[in-house]
């Protein structure tokens, strides 16, 4: 493999989120890796520790004019590229989600002519699975894929979604590049933390903790974790923990209420400490009708928490039903529940799943070792 240092444009949103958080984490993987690496970004992305060597960011700013009905982020975002593709002398420009960060990218690489920087889409769920596949954004989005010079997905799911709902042709290749974890900061830790216990009072000590963390999208069925929970404690008590905020978060409290358990679920809200929380937790639930991936569920398998899940999407590709976790129909929440019991109540049983997690998280994610993938993704792209 070459020693070649690269230039490289991110492009990702900053929000709170599985997408941006695999985008942030490469490219301050790459920048140790001595590459030079430029956010392009509409906000800085939350994990981004910007004082960093070899780490630079360029806000993309829209601007409001009488005519315009909308601020046009992708025709901003669009020119930023040019821009900094031209002054920094990119490589390559990696961006995540397709809408619309990969049309923005092929309109630059067509202002841009010869010696543009190669293209790299990684798709991340939704971008194929609901909005790129909507009648609106379906040919454009289809038509910026295949322009692409290369395009990763986290999962065979996702691939296969890709040709089957988008109709992109089956001799496109799209590269299976697994997210991954930092098994470092997501590990197991003994027992629950003090300061998470003292953060959530629906937490007592000795009692399992079952916890859900997302952005509280639809998709997420964050009134099933609460169905869930309120079956599993009327059999053992227990606390739940909500981490993230989103629209559906108001139904999920609503529903607390409603089922007269205020006094053990915590919403904790948007949070950084994401490995102390799941190191606090015993069994980590994700009900989602859509899930092409599930970052969330690898570092909860990474912290050695058995995950209770959904046979959505990619799901079953990273929690291995019966292994590291255990899966329903989407929406069984009985089924769920009895999972969860099955869990607490055989303490064998969940020192098994437990070990499994880590240690499929260790093997098959770790982190450094996806850097390296992706970096000899980037020289075969490239050529180097
Ligand atoms: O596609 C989305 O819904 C957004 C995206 C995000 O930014 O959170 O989530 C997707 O990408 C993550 C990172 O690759 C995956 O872990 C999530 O499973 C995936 N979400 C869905 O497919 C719903």
């Amino acid at each position: 493999m070459t020693d070649r240092k690269l230039r490289i444009g991110i492009t990702c949103y900053p929000t709170y989120g599985g997408s941006g958080v695999i985008a942030t984490e490469i490219g301050m993987g790459m920048a140790k890796r001595g590459h030079r690496v430029h956010f392009i970004c509409s906000d800085v992305p939350r994990r981004l520790d910007r004082f960093t060597e070899n780490i630079f960011f360029h806000e993309v700013e829209t601007h409001e004019y009488p005519l315009f009905p909308f601020p046009h982020y992708d025709l901003a975002l669009a020119s930023k590229m040019v821009e900094v593709a031209t002054y920094e002398k990119l490589d390559l420009l990696h961006v995540h989600y397709a809408v619309p960060h990969a049309t923005s990218a092929y309109l630059a690489r067509q202002i841009l002519g010869r010696g543009a920087p190669k293209i790299i889409t990684t798709l991340h769920g939704t971008d194929i699975t609901l909005v790129g596949h909507e009648r609106g954004y379906l040919p454009i989005t289809r038509f910026s894929i295949t322009q692409s010079t290369a395009v990763t997905a986290p999962s065979m799911f996702l691939k296969h979604a890709t040709y089957d709902k988008l109709n992109v042709p089956t001799d496109f290749p799209i590269e299976v590049i697994p997210n991954f974890v930092d098994t470092s900061v997501f590990k197991p830790i003994e027992g629950p933390s003090q300061k998470f216990l003292k953060h959530c009072a629906a937490c007592k000590e000795k009692e399992p903790v079952l916890t859900h963390i997302s952005n509280f999208r639809p998709v997420k069925r964050v009134e099933d974790v609460v169905r869930v929970f309120e079956i599993v404690q009327r059999e053992i008590p227990c606390g739940l923990v909500f981490v993230g905020d989103g629209p559906t978060r108001y139904n999920a409290e609503a529903l607390v209420r409603e089922l007269g358990l205020e006094q053990r679920v915590c919403f904790l809200g948007k949070q950084e400490s994401i490995a102390e929380v799941l190191q606090g937790s015993t069994v980590f639930l994700l009900p989602s009708k859509n899930e092409s991936f599930g970052l969330a569920a690898l570092e909860a398998m990474s912290c050695g928490v058995p995950v209770v899940a959904s046979k959505a999407e990619g799901l079953p590709e990273v929690v291995l039903h019966g292994e590291t976790g255990f899966l329903s129909e989407v929406g069984d929440v009985s089924d769920m529940a009895a999972n969860v019991l099955r869990l607490l109540r055989e303490p064998a049983l969940y020192r098994k799943l437990s070990h499994a997690g880590r240690k499929l998280a260790v093997e098959k994610y770790e982190f450094e070792k996806l850097m390296t993938r992706y970096e000899e993704y980037y020289f075969q792209v490239l050529g180097l």
